[in-house]
């Protein structure tokens, strides 16, 4: 069996995961299942960098150990992967004893090459990227990538001899032109090798949560020699699985940390006599309006809010399908929820749920004694051989978009082939319809798994079939008589967020008279399931309101409650009862509505501001 070994970047577990870090993971874990389909032995590693200044001092903000404090959002960022379905195989934390051991190891090897030297070093430092620059590289003497402050360092460390490894990296990349993709970024890295390379600074001492030197224990690692070095953990260094699996096939990381991987990993790769990985791909940021995601500056995009609201299948649907692998890309919650219900729902889920209604309906839950169309069988294959060739030349994008066209091409077919009339009419024709789409159907399950693994397995379990590879999927093979499992909806439509409305002055916000009022008589309105009729005591009078909340709460819940009324609301018939005010709740029309009520006593009549 070929192997294939797939690596993301580790994450710095300094604050919890953003939708930049579940986008990485998520176009590794299509790359890694498309392998896996195609027969590979795939080892995809993942996990978090948890040594360092930046996870120091975020420790001590949070006021504990750093160990403790690692433990706990590196497993929000695991949580994070499992509720994407990232299907990695080793989760990797450099905290772990294996890692300790293999760094040691590495170190000494170095060490005893003769690439290490002590002296001093004199430079800045930036702790947000963890990285020295010198002062020419600063913008307005800030961090030119996080535009933060930086640090100024002089002290005694360990350095490495990077610099005498620069004509090999230059010739390395040029003579292997998919070493470094996308093309410009390698054309980044070479412009940047043009300046003279110099050592690199690999210690430093004043800080404490690091892996100390072998040589020299007050000296810790310089913790992103510390966190390359997991990439050599996670191939098993140094058993006899490690020989199997290095080099990597593909290290897939960011743009922001291009450098430490084309020239600080490969001098070292170099320094330890350790073959090159095959390939570097860098990919682009998700950006929000404009700006880079960045706590600091309240750009945060939670992954669990956008998972547990629209689905992790519709999240990674929508960050390949809308971003140009290797680019930038924008994150919009608009047009994830328009991709979602337009593409997901309408073509993908549609098509699916009409195949295998039908065949429920019409013909007992079985395929029909039917033949298959040769013509759109011959056209499906030719379509999944191109998803082939574009996933393997990482174009994730068109690759998820020419997989999606097999579902439009399957609404198209059944549309025009008008099975609801031949059923009656051409019962042939019906079944040869029915018996194709359940082949299209089969197919999807399968081209679809690398990019919605849910969907997917769903789709399977409802055709019953087990798990296909990827030839499978080119072959029209499921046969007359084929028994299904009773369909289910695969996306549910979902509701686009809410605008955001224009902004108000305060003097426009007083103009709303909200007060606390106590429930004194409730009941419901004949004729309706929503509408309850209420009496609610202010401080000298009674208003009657009417309420559309019936369907989250009984008139007996309601009494003695306090709630918010405004109550200069102008006077409306509801129902034929004068409503004199509004009560606040928090939902929506259809779903559970929750009241607004108060957490401490305060009078009936209280005012709102
Ligand atoms: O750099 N969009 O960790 P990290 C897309 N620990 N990707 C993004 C992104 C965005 N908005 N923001 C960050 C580190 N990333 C080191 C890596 S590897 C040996 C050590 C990507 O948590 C970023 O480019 O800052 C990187 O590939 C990954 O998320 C982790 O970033």
């Amino acid at each position: 069996m070929k192997k294939f070994f797939i690596t993301t970047a580790i994450d710095y577990p300094s604050s919890s995961p953003h939708l930049g870090h579940a986008y990485e993971k998520i176009c590794a874990d299509v790359i890694a299942r498309f392998k896996r389909l195609k027969g590979f032995d795939v080892h995809f590693s993942t996990g978090t960098d948890e040594h360092g200044l930046k996870i120091q001092r975020s420790a001590e903000r949070a006021g504990v150990p750093p160990q403790e404090f690692v433990d706990r959002v590196s497993s929000e960022f695991r949580r994070m992967c499992d509720e994407l379905r990232i299907s990695y195989n080793d989760f990797i934390r450099t905290t772990e004893r294996r890692h300790f051991k293999t760094v040691r190891e590495l170190i000494e090897k170095i060490d005893r090459n003769g690439d290490i030297y002590k002296g001093t070093y004199e430079g800045f430092y930036c702790a947000e990227c963890e990285t020295f620059y010198s002062e020419a590289e600063l913008v307005d003497r800030k961090c030119p990538v996080h535009g933060t402050e930086t640090e100024w360092v002089s002290e005694e460390c360990f350095f490495f001899r990077m610099g005498k490894y620069k004509e090999r990296i230059v010739e390395h990349i040029k003579k292997n032109p998919e070493f470094i993709e996308p093309e410009s970024r390698k054309n980044e890295i070479l412009k940047r090798l043009e300046a003279p390379l110099k050592d690199l600074c690999i210690s430093r001492t004043d800080f404490e949560w690091g892996i100390p030197l072998p040589m020299d224990r007050r000296h810790l690692l310089y913790v992103w020699i510390d966190a390359l070095i997991n990439y050599i953990t996670t191939a098993g260094y140094p058993d006899e699985q490690f020989s199997k699996r290095w080099p990597p096939d593909l290290h897939l990381i960011g743009k922001d940390i291009s450098w430490h991987h084309c020239v600080i990993w490969t001098s070292l790769l170099f320094s330890l006599g350790l073959p090159l990985p095959k390939k570097i791909f860098v990919h682009g940021f998700i950006t929000y309006r404009g700006e880079k995601l960045s706590k600091s500056k309240g750009v945060v995009l939670d992954p669990f809010y956008f998972i547990h609201t629209y689905s992790s299948d519709a999240l990674r649907y929508f960050l390949i399908r809308e971003t140009s692998f290797g680019q930038d890309g924008t994150f919009s919650e608009e047009a994830l929820c328009s991709r979602l219900n337009e593409e997901l729902v309408s073509t993908l889920g549609n098509f699916v749920h009409r195949v295998l209604t039908f065949t429920w309906n019409h013909f007992g839950g079985k395929a029909p004694a039917g033949e298959v169309d040769s013509k759109i069988e011959t056209e499906v294959k030719s379509r999944i051989e191109e998803v082939e060739r574009l996933l393997e030349g990482l174009k994730l994008g068109q690759a998820l978009e020419r997989a999606m066209s097999i579902a439009k091409l399957g609404n198209e077919y059944f549309q025009s082939t008008r099975p609801w009339e031949a059923v009656k009419t051409e019962p042939k024709r019906a079944a040869d319809c029915i018996l194709t789409c359940l082949n299209l159907v089969k197919t999807l399950s399968v081209i679809l798994m690398p990019f919605l693994p849910s969907a997917s397995e769903k789709i399977a379990e409802m055709l019953r079939l087990g798990v296909l590879d990827l030839e499978s999927a080119k072959r029209f093979d499921l046969r007359p008589g084929h028994a299904i499992s009773k369909p289910s909806i695969l996306f549910k439509k979902a509701r686009h967020p809410s605008p955001p409305l224009n902004p108000v002055s305060l003097e426009e916000f007083s103009k709303f008279d909200l007060r606390i009022g106590e429930v004194q008589k409730a009941e419901r309105v004949p004729g309706s399931e929503k509408m309850l009729k209420l009496e609610v005591k202010l401080h000298h009078d009674l208003r009657t309101v009417m309420a559309g909340i019936g369907k989250s709460y009984s008139p007996e819940q309601l009494i003695g409650k306090k709630v918010v009324l405004l109550v200069n609301l102008k006077k409306k018939r509801v129902m034929g009862v004068e409503s004199e005010g509004m009560i606040l709740a928090a939902g929506d029309d259809e779903g559970e509505l929750s009241l607004l009520t108060v957490d401490k006593p305060v009078k009936d009549g209280t005012k709102v501001r």
